[in-house]
């Protein structure tokens, strides 16, 4: 067998492990799976955007109408412009990612979101949640399930104990339903360095961690759903996708990763054609 055969089959091998993980635990961290230059200029372009929320910024956050909400004292969600650095294949598409997307939740899954969490210099730990508590809204049924949804985190700042890593409850995702509470003592706290992101299970329990630094922490998230799935419950008060202002077109890999509705809804300049 030559190499890249050898290398192609175990990237394979290693995608199905990593999915088997995923379907087990609820979440899975992939190292060095995103490119570190894109990153470095997300985080410097999300400061542009964001600037009070970012490091080194006046620390004054300005809530924007549809680009901006609080999740959590002193967190904030954001919706960045949805083009590059951040709609870059290499952000939204990126081969390590896909590989293992793919096979939990389908060929032909969706891009279905795209934002960013900023947790100021002393926020507290956010409120334990699930993104979305099951398709049934949250019957024992929706923990045996298949995932139909799942959040894609990747810091733009290394995560340290010190600044927060998002807790989370591994398997929590099997456990729809009424529940006792959820204790401290039993989640992880993936430490993360630049290139390295975390896949969440849309149904797994889970709370940013204390930003206990003395600067902000920005991650950004892709959600990437089955193209049947619609998150009616995330984004009334934010956009899934900040594309009103946006003037680059979307490179044809992400287009093809937008479900038909949101592909009606870009410009031509967006689509390339302008
Ligand atoms: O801030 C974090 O680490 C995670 C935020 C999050 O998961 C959320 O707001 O749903």
């Amino acid at each position: 067998m030559n190499t890249l055969v050898r290398d192609r089959n175990k990237e394979q091998f290693d995608s199905l492990a990593v999915s088997d993980r995923f379907n087990r635990e609820g979440y899975v961290i992939l190292r060095n799976s995103v490119d570190v230059s894109v990153v470095a200029s997300a985080a410097e372009c999300l400061s542009r955007q964001f600037g009070a929320f970012c490091p080194n910024g006046d620390d004054s956050p300005r809530v924007i109408e549809h680009a901006a909400m609080l999740v959590g004292e002193k967190r904030y969600q954001v919706a960045p412009f949805f083009e590059a650095p951040f709609a870059l294949p290499s952000i939204c598409c990126a081969v390590k990612v896909v590989s293992v997307v793919e096979r939990i939740l389908g060929a032909g899954f969706n891009l279905s979101s795209l934002g960013a969490v900023i947790s100021l210099a002393g926020a507290p730990p956010q409120h334990v949640h699930r993104d979305f508590e099951g398709i049934f809204g949250g019957v024992p049924i929706d923990g045996m399930l298949p995932s139909f949804a799942a959040t894609l985190i990747i810091p733009l700042v290394e995560v340290t104990e010190e600044n927060g890593p998002t807790m989370i409850w591994p398997g929590s995702h099997r456990l729809c339903g009424p529940h006792g509470t959820w204790s401290l003592s039993d989640a992880v706290r993936p430490l993360l360095k630049l290139g390295d992101c975390l896949l969440m299970d849309y149904r797994v329990v889970h709370a940013g961690g204390a930003n206990n630094s003395g600067v902000s922490r920005p991650i950004l998230y892709n959600v990437y759903s089955r193209p049947w799935f619609r998150d009616h419950l995330n984004f009334r008060a934010i956009n899934r996708f900040n594309t009103p202002s946006v003037r680059l077109p979307l490179a044809n890999e992400v287009q093809k990763m937008l479900s038909p509705d949101d592909l009606a809804g870009l410009s031509s300049a967006q689509l390339g054609g302008a």
